[in-house]
């Protein structure tokens, strides 16, 4: 299909007052973003970005999962949309730009679509996937997982955050429990816009990530079990110390992760001792350890050898240990032919850029289950995020908006 002219651009500005008005919903401590999913304040986020779909001429549908998915018409009724999108929800201390660009940057794709005049054969969708973070509820990208027939929508509703309340119940609450049946969208493609949330293509100079794979993932959740004592009565030879096996099993999973290098991660983000009391050793200790790397073979190893350790260590000490796999995706490789689109819009439009494994996971991973899908990255300034201090540069987030827009473009194919 033939590609937009060379000289057909995105209005940067828009984006970028898009993108600060989006943050305005939410807002961290520091600067950054608490719009967890489900919240009132990802309610707060959805109306607004249903006003500006519905601003922008688009039809909006939503499926059981609160998925909300913004159709531009294309001019045959029986091709397959493309659909681009990414999330709005945020981490408890997220930026300003992690998911919202790729969602933003969408609508800003189908914007200048419609200030251009440009009819397409196939529909776009431009989507904001519900719980991309799995911050609040676990696992990541639930909805798409449920999309994709990873997960049932059942599994789906009935995931607890920490205070227990159930991921249906919380989407009933703030009004999104849509009508349509979760995965029964089909797609001829799908497209992410992501900030890099790593250091490489800040460090090398390059504006436009292609993104060729997504290193795979597993989320391992340990329960330990010792015995709540007095911290100043309890001898030493007496403990039953959850809180110690806990400490030796992170040092074994930075030992596990540095032996993989290179190219591999692991450690833990979440930790809730129970009773949490100064003065008591913990009866009850619950963190999820997370691992990464693009290496199958070596990703599952990894796991395998941190769940024997572990039990090894909890039996050392007389704690009480179980795991459950509580979040997972094997490696993900994009498909080759969106890659090119993505590679040759960023070669049209004179953008420096090179190929990249995607660190974090995407609601693409999920969506390259079922269609061809990838990926467009910008650098993020230090390669911070899921911190408030999360930057980008409103000339990163316009280029890689507009090879986002060229390579929709090419692939919805222009009908002159
Ligand atoms: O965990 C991830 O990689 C994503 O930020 N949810
Ligand atoms: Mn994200
Ligand atoms: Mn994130």
């Amino acid at each position: 299909m033939a590609a937009p002219g060379e000289n057909l651009r995105i209005d940067g500005s828009r984006l970028w007052d898009s993108i600060m008005e989006m943050a305005e919903i939410g807002p961290g401590i520091a600067g950054g973003n608490n719009r967890q999913t489900l919240t009132d304040a990802d309610a707060e986020g959805r109306a607004l970005f249903k006003t500006w779909c519905e601003a922008a001429g688009l039809t909006l549908g939503v499926d059981r999962m609160g998925t909300m998915f913004a159709t531009r018409a294309g001019e045959d009724p029986d091709a397959l949309p493309v659909y681009v999108g990414s999330h709005l929800d945020t981490q408890p201390t997220g930026g300003k730009y992690d998911g919202v660009l790729g969602v933003l940057g969408a609508l800003e794709a189908v914007r200048t679509m419609n200030d251009l005049g440009i009819r397409t054969k196939h529909p776009v969708v431009v989507v904001n996937w519900t719980n991309e973070e799995g911050a609040r509820f676990a696992p990541a990208m639930l909805a798409s997982g449920v999309f994709a027939g990873i997960h049932t929508l059942d599994y789906a509703y009935g995931r607890t955050d920490l205070e227990g309340k159930r991921f249906g119940d919380e989407l009933a609450r703030i009004g999104w429990v849509g009508d349509e049946e979760v995965g029964a969208r089909q797609m001829h493609a799908y497209y992410e816009l992501h900030i890099e949330q790593g250091p490489i293509l800040e460090a090398e100079g390059r504006e436009i990530g292609v993104v060729t794979h997504c290193q795979g993932l597993w989320w391992l959740e340990f329960t330990l079990t010792g015995k709540e004592a007095h911290t100043g009565s309890t001898p030493m030879h007496l403990r039953v110390n959850a809180g110690l096996a806990m400490a030796r099993i992170f040092e074994m999973v930075q030992e596990v992760a540095m032996a993989a290098q290179p190219d591999a991660v692991g450690g833990v983000g979440q930790v809730t001792f129970s009773p949490n009391s100064r003065n008591v050793l913990p009866g009850k200790v619950v963190f999820t350890v997370d691992i990464r790397t693009v290496d199958q073979a070596k990703l599952d190893g990894m796991r395998d050898t941190i769940e024997a350790r572990a039990a090894t260590i909890c039996e050392e000490l007389g704690v009480g240990c179980a795991v459950e796999r509580v979040g997972h995706f094997d490696p993900v490789t994009f498909a080759p032919e969106l890659v090119a689109e993505v590679r040759g819009a960023a070669e049209r439009l004179g953008y420096s850029h090179r190929d990249l494994v995607s660190g974090a996971g995407h609601d693409a991973c999920w969506a390259a289950k079922v269609a061809p899908a990838t990926m467009v990255m910008c650098p993020c300034v230090d390669g911070l995020s899921h911190n408030e201090a999360e930057e980008i540069t409103p000339d990163w987030a316009e280029k890689g908006a507009n090879v986002l827009f060229h390579a929709v473009v090419a692939t919805a194919g222009i009908v002159e």
